[in-house]
């Protein structure tokens, strides 16, 4: 028993999260479709002791499917995505195709469950509902419940992204290029053009006119819609980093009301999906290892922040898992709620 249920690009990174997830939290379906390119046809693919063979993704791929997990990049998503709708499946997609539309929710569970409330009374009709991008989902996270006590007004953002935001190919890029490096060989650059390996730089995503790239807009226009506030101020400078799996991010609030650190800690202790790594005598915060692999998103270094008068300011530095909470885990946990 349970929906029908179609992974469309399976084989990526996010693809094969998608299945981990699925299993771990015993999610309940009466079948699963697995979907990918033509070129990834054919391929075998054992899940929960049953052999499947990856479809090729058609229109006709959806009949029967009521809900659809979508990771295979902005423009299969815009392909197919209102195809699946059509057909009536509830496509929650993980690219960035939708995530604007006034009519797509834009929704991390933790946050604003509300705004999917008509689709899951509805549910049986086809819809489409976005999964954040992952640096907005592990920012929120954290932000969300300290902005529900004192209001944010403005959030300054700094992160460090990890190369599986860029796909399973850049993580095997990473991988290749240390080794390269460290025996004395000139790196292989496909993925990012440089050397990523013993490095960092700035987001490879396309900059644009104000000078902001696109990572960075996301931040700011994402969270304007789930916290369904356009007056909040959002600027960020991302970063990509030589690390695996999971993105860090530096956060300084600006709040309407005081809240001092202690009650902050408190209140971080208690969210949901959200775990507190703040030993200061041991100098222990969240590393993005300690998160690779998990659910939860950890938070840590939480401070007053010394430049805001009135304990209306405060810092902290987040940790989670791109692929899980930024991307997988998320869409599923989007799924458990249509149930
Ligand atoms: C990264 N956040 O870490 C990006 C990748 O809009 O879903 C995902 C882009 C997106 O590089």
């Amino acid at each position: 028993s349970g929906p029908s249920i179609a992974v469309v690009g399976v084989t990526g990174a996010v693809g094969q999260e998608f299945l981990s997830v699925l299993a771990d939290r015993d999610f309940p379906y009466r079948s699963i479709k697995m979907l990918a390119s033509k070129r990834s046809a054919g391929r075998r693919i054992t899940f929960e002791d049953r052999e499947y063979e990856v479809e090729e993704l058609t229109a006709d791929s959806f009949d029967g499917v009521d809900i659809g997990l979508f990771s295979a990049g902005g423009s299969i998503s815009k392909q197919f995505g209102p195809v699946a709708v059509e057909r009536g499946t509830v496509v929650v997609d993980n690219s960035s195709a939708f995530r604007m539309d006034e009519k797509v929710p834009l929704v991390i569970p933790e946050v604003n469950p509300e705004a999917m409330l008509n689709i899951k009374a509805g549910f049986g009709k086809g819809a489409l509902i976005a999964n954040p991008n992952c640096s907005t989902i592990i920012c929120l996270m954290a932000a969300t419940p300290l902005h529900r006590r004192a209001k944010v007004l403005r959030m300054v953002v700094s992160t460090y992204q990890a190369a599986s935001g860029a796909g399973a190919a850049a993580m095997e890029e990473l991988q290749l290029q240390t080794r390269e490096v460290l025996e004395g060989k000139p790196p292989t650059c496909k993925i990012f053009n440089r050397q990523y390996a013993f490095n960092l730089f700035s987001h490879n995503a396309s900059i644009l006119s104000n000078g902001y790239n696109e990572e960075e807009m996301k931040m700011v226009k994402e969270t304007r819609k789930i916290w369904n506030d356009k007056d909040v101020k959002v600027t960020a400078t991302c970063i990509r980093v030589p690390v695996m799996r999971a993105h860090a991010e530096s956060v300084n609030l600006q709040f309407e009301r005081p809240l001092d650190e202690d009650t902050a800690r408190d209140i971080l202790k208690n969210a949901p999906g959200i775990v507190v790594i703040d030993d200061r005598e041991s100098n222990h915060f969240p590393t993005p290892l300690e998160v690779s692999n998990k659910d939860d998103v950890a938070v840590g270094r939480i401070r007053q922040d010394l430049s805001q008068d009135g304990n209306q300011g405060l810092d902290i530095f987040v940790c989670g898992d791109q692929i899980r909470k930024g991307a997988a885990l998320n869409a599923i946990q989007i799924a458990e709620m249509l149930l």
